[in-house]
């Protein structure tokens, strides 16, 4: 055959057909190279935006704190609580956190187990907005509560509400994540302040729960998102208070709790205190903290002790006393500085007031401590051994009764209320 143009073109066209399948391939791999690069661009500079977004608004709230904070205190160069928890900026960061922290908390909704650490909502609380509350008036001495409005009202005894052992988790949310779940301005039942009651019966007490704080704020939000729905549970008014130590003296666990006491007291008359390390999640609800007994060692089995007792007098982590047993010892001494010793202070206290220490069973008691972020900031106080020589003769002159402190910030956030102290060493010399 003569080579005519024709014929070349039928050669070429023969030869393309037999390499067709492998073109297709070679244009499908460039397709989704190009593909996977645009989606992979656009999708890192979402992220980084809002990643830049967050961190403005976080650089903001902090700017705006430090102005009203005449100390300009930025505790070591971290953030304090409230740039973790804002309550001003909290509109805008939940608008622009919208996309992600929907999707998220729908998913985990979605899986949640049955042992959810989310609380049964009861028929009809959400249109009782009767602002009296079951509950006005004081504890009487017996420990009963007594209210006008809670006179056809039974005492709340939901334990079917109850799921026993709870699942804990240890992964860090995002504070508008919890906001919108649990908070009752987003349909939850939590209210400003960090606090509820239960509006259909008389709760059983009336709980603050004191959590003494310096820079843990990762290890709060997963506190928060643990303590509320097993609070709720339990059928409790109860609302959380987190005591901030401001400045560089060496932390004073003891001394926030007695000014939690008192603080706690400006805002309800609460009959029972639950005084708990932030870092310390009960790993089954029904571990009461509404003061069954006082005083109550309530963290008796912690995975971090295999699940035992250390020793037979320990009292750290969480402890819940009434408040007439509470006043009865003073309170917790104000002189430990630094870790370790006042929780054996006051061990010794409530024995030489006669009192015994009641516990929870074992498989009751059991808690996770956050293992993230735990680290001791002050090394242990050198006093601590002498300051224990004389716990019991010290208890009248050392304690509720002779607490000092400048009380910096009152914060009602939409999860807790936050109290910011000044709490120094030089105040007691
Ligand atoms: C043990 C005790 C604790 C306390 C402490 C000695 C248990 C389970 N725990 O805790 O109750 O007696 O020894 O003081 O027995 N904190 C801050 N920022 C700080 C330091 C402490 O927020 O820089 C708070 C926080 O609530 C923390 C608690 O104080 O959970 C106790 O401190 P820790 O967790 O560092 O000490 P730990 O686990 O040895
Ligand atoms: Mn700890």
């Amino acid at each position: 055959m003569e080579r005519t143009p024709l014929r070349f073109g039928l050669c070429l066209f023969f030869k393309m057909s037999k390499l067709r399948p492998l073109l297709w391939i070679f244009a499908a791999v460039i397709v989704s190279i190009v593909m996977m690069h645009i989606l992979f661009i656009r999708k890192y500079s979402v992220r980084a935006s809002a990643i830049h977004i967050i961190q403005s608004l976080k650089v903001n709230v902090h700017k705006e704190t430090s102005d009203i904070d005449p100390h300009g205190n930025t505790l070591n160069g971290h953030l304090k609580v409230e740039d973790v928890l804002p309550e001003v900026k909290q509109e805008a960061k939940a608008q622009t956190l919208s996309v992600s922290s929907d999707s998220s908390s729908k998913g985990k909704a979605e899986e949640k187990p049955q042992m959810a650490t989310e609380p049964p909502k009861n028929e009809g609380e959400k249109s009782d907005t009767s602002k009296e509350g079951p509950v006005t008036k004081a504890a009487n001495g017996d420990g009963k509560l007594h209210s006008d409005s809670s006179a056809n009202k039974e005492l709340c005894n939901k334990k079917n509400q109850l799921v026993g052992p709870v699942a804990i988790d240890q992964t860090i949310p995002e504070i508008e994540e919890i906001v919108k779940k649990y908070s009752a301005s987003h349909g939850g039942w939590v209210e400003k302040g960090g606090k509820w009651e239960p509006k259909d019966c008389v709760p059983k007490a009336k709980v603050a729960v004191i959590i003494p704080f310096r820079n843990r704020e990762r290890q709060l939000k997963i506190f928060l998102r643990h303590m509320h729905p097993v609070l709720y549970r339990q059928s409790l008014f109860y609302q959380i208070f987190v005591i901030e130590q401001s400045g560089d003296d060496p932390f004073n666990r003891a001394g926030l709790f007695n000014i939690g006491f008192k603080e706690a007291l400006k805002t309800a008359d609460f009959n029972c205190f639950v005084f708990s390390d932030v870092d310390l999640l009960p790993e089954d609800d029904r571990n009461s903290y509404g003061c069954p007994t006082s005083p109550r060692h309530m963290s008796v089995a912690i995975d971090k002790f295999d699940y035992r007792l250390p020793y037979e007098g320990i009292f750290g982590g969480v402890g819940a006393f009434k408040r007439e047993d509470f006043e009865k010892i003073n309170g917790f001494s104000n002189l430990f500085w630094g870790w370790g010793g006042e929780d054996d202070d006051l061990y010794a206290r409530i024995r030489a007031r006669g009192f015994k220490l009641t516990r929870p069973s074992m498989m009751i008691g059991r808690y996770t401590m956050i293992k993230i972020f735990h680290f001791q900031s002050h090394g242990a106080d050198p006093n601590r051994m002498n300051l224990l020589q004389n716990s019991a003769s010290r208890m009248d002159s050392d304690g509720l009764s002779t607490l000092k402190y400048t009380l910096r910030k009152r914060l009602e956030l939409p999860l807790v209320t936050v109290v910011n102290v000044v709490l120094s060493k030089s105040m007691y010399q």
